[in-house]
């Protein structure tokens, strides 16, 4: 990807259940490395950059833990999110239903209102995964993002496959902040809130 980065900043927040492949996901398109990765307690922060137009922009993506005493921490992220990423283990059947509660859940998020959303359709190359038409079906997109831009990409963690396309497709779908001073602070205050919930659940 590219040499010069403009301004302003954009947050991206990406979701999805527990073993999903989000942190899997971002270390591969960051490092084009397969870490052996284990459960995201808290989040990760990584900053990606994506083309936009002619552009390069800058994303600060949110890699949020997805295990079930996670989730009740998510919406401490969707203040000033630009586009939300959901992260599904395609070949996870079992969970399917799991993962679309959660996301229907995510998008009621008042904060979320017309933010896009483009769902990654992980592990593609594991044996027995979904197509992008078999889940788009079975996850009933289509209803669920009527009133949003939404896209669903096919992706590896594993091989790398689809990454940057997914990427690329949040840079152009996402919408920019007005006021780039402003999100700073709110990822100021975002941090420290989960800091304090954290030390004091430890
Ligand atoms: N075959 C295959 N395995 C994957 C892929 N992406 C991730 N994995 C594996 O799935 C497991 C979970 O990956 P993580 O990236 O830790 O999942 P996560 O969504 O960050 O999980 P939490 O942090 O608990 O929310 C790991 O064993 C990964 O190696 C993929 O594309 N293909
Ligand atoms: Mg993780």
């Amino acid at each position: 990807m590219g040499q010069r980065v403009s301004q302003p900043e954009v947050r991206v927040l990406v979701l999805g259940l527990d073993n999903a492949g989000k942190s899997s996901l971002l270390y591969k398109l960051k490092q084009n490395k397969c870490v052996a990765t284990v459960p995201t307690i808290g989040f990760n922060v990584e900053m990606v950059e994506a083309k936009r137009g002619k552009k390069n922009i800058a994303l600060t993506v949110w890699d949020v833990g997805g295990q079930r005493n996670m989730r009740q921490y998510w919406t401490s992220f969707h203040q000033d999110a630009a586009a939300v990423v959901f992260v599904v283990d395609s070949s996870d059947l079992d969970r399917l239903d799991e993962a679309r509660r959660e996301l229907v859940h995510t998008l009621k998020s008042e904060h979320l209102l017309g933010i896009p959303v483009v769902v990654l359709a992980n592990k593609q190359d594991a044996v027995g995964a979904l197509t992008v038409t078999e889940l788009t079906e079975r996850l009933n997109f289509p209803k669920m993002c009527s009133d949003r831009d939404w896209f669903i990409q096919p992706c590896s963690a594993a091989t790398g496959f689809g990454l940057e396309e997914g990427f690329r497709r949040v840079a152009q779908l996402l919408k920019l902040p007005s006021d780039p001073e402003k999100i700073k602070e709110n990822i100021k205050d975002t941090v420290h809130y989960i800091r304090a919930k954290s030390t004091r659940h430890r």
